[in-house]
């Protein structure tokens, strides 16, 4: 097709809403999703021949989803979400001059096995306080695009449209396969729910979706999965209990892994100034 659909997500204030305007403020459609007070920004931009449309999504801490905003979000990334165009990718803006907090949602999105690109905005700030961020050891660590940005001085915006334009070219989503962060024991309950509901249903049940219902985190659109089925309930009460007797806490298991993950993956990328003093 012509047109691409990409998201747009990230935690609130990092300037996410700053660097949509830059990219695509000036055709910008706002609405709502229907039944939810939840906005609905589409803008568009065109690169290289290419038009390509920008769904912002809400600031979010992370893709639970507990909220309605959160909901939104995850039915958009999986394209089940109604009156939203099926998404060809997302970019995750996260402030660079802080990677540790912000990557936890990046972890989640990655879960979801959607072409994506991360952007390091804020990074005049980054220049700034001369923090030193190994990009190339990160791309390759995520195993996706990073693109530095600053949306307020205009750095990078067309490296990123570029790589955009790329991403929604060359990519598929068998090229994002999501990383191995839960222990053994989880995936395979995880996969056992997944046959589960299929067997019950007949409709495959993502991965993404099959962690929030084990970790008892998720929305309606999951919980419709589960209907009134009290079988399947109890199945999923069952493998529950399992995994809590093999060091397998449910929720607790998700923050523990994912903060871990964080931490392998900037591990020795990030120097701050006032590290190099210390030592
Ligand atoms: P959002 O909550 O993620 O949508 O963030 P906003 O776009 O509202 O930006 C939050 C604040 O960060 C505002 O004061 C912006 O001017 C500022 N900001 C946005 N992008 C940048 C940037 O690249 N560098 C710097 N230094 N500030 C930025
Ligand atoms: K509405």
């Amino acid at each position: 097709h012509t047109s691409h659909a990409i998201a747009v997500i990230g935690n609130p204030n990092t300037g996410k809403s700053t660097l949509f305007n830059a990219l695509a403020g000036m055709n910008a459609q706002v609405g709502n999703y229907p039944g939810v007070t939840v906005e609905k920004k589409v803008g568009r931009f065109r690169f290289q021949g290419r038009e390509i449309q920008l769904i912002d999504l809400p600031g979010t801490y992370s893709l639970s989803p507990r909220t309605a905003d959160e909901m939104v979000s995850v039915r958009v990334l999986l394209g089940t979400q109604k009156k939203a165009e099926p998404i060809d990718g997302v970019i995750c803006i996260v402030d660079a001059t802080n990677l540790d907090r912000n990557l936890y949602l990046f972890s989640q999105i990655l879960d979801l096995g959607i072409p994506a690109i991360l952007v390091l905005n804020m990074w005049d700030e980054v220049l700034k306080r001369d923090i030193a961020i190994d990009v190339q050891e990160l791309e390759n660590r995520l195993g996706v695009k990073v693109v530095p940005t600053s949306a307020r001085k205009g750095i990078g915006l067309d490296k990123l449209k570029s790589e955009i334009v790329s991403l929604v070219e060359n990519c598929s989503k068998a090229d994002f396969i999501p990383p191995k962060l839960f222990p053994d024991s989880f995936r395979e309950a995880k996969e056992q729910l997944q046959e589960e509901v299929e067997k019950r249903t007949g409709l495959p049940l993502p991965h993404f979706l099959a962690e929030r219902l084990l970790l008892d985190v998720h929305g309606e659109t999951e919980r419709e999965v589960l209907k009134e089925d009290q079988s399947l309930n109890s199945f999923i009460a069952n493998l529950r209990t399992e995994l809590a007797s093999k060091d397998c806490p449910i929720p607790a298991i998700e923050p523990r892994v994912r903060y871990q993950w964080v931490k392998q993956t900037l591990d020795g990328l990030v120097t701050k100034p006032e590290q190099v003093l210390k030592t």
